[in-house]
């Protein structure tokens, strides 16, 4: 089901414009209007979660779907061999923004460690 005011299902309904990298029946890979690395896609499902942990609990299935999605576009994008971060920002401490589930796909220069 997807929510009328959230930013990610207007972007899976089509109704704002992204650069759409992969596409499944489940879930929706498309470029982060912001790039944090050379390649930056965020990986979401097409129905509505507000963030991993909802997801992971309601239906670990689907959020291995998205899995599944986001290792396809590594492969797509070359990703494989050098290695890439994927990684889900999860409520306020997470520094989430946009609360609907998205993984962050980074890659295609060395990101350093995460926590330093
Ligand atoms: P987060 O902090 O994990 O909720 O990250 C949200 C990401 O969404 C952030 O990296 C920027 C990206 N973003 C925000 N608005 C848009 C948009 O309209 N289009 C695209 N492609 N990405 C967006």
């Amino acid at each position: 089901m997807s929510t009328p005011d959230c930013l990610f299902c207007r972007i899976v309904a089509g109704e704002i414009p992204a650069t759409v990298v992969r596409e499944t029946p489940t879930t929706l890979a498309f470029r982060d209007i912001d790039p944090k690395a050379p390649v930056h896609v965020l990986v979401v499902t097409k129905e509505h979660y507000a963030d991993v942990a909802t997801l992971g609990q309601g239906d670990p299935a689907l959020a291995g779907e998205l899995l599944a999605t986001a290792a396809a576009v590594a492969g797509d994008e070359g990703l494989l061999g050098d290695g890439f971060r994927l990684m889900f920002n999860t409520g306020g401490y997470g520094g989430q923004e946009v609360f609907h589930v998205h993984a962050h796909l980074l890659g295609g220069a060395p990101l350093g460690p995460m926590l330093a």
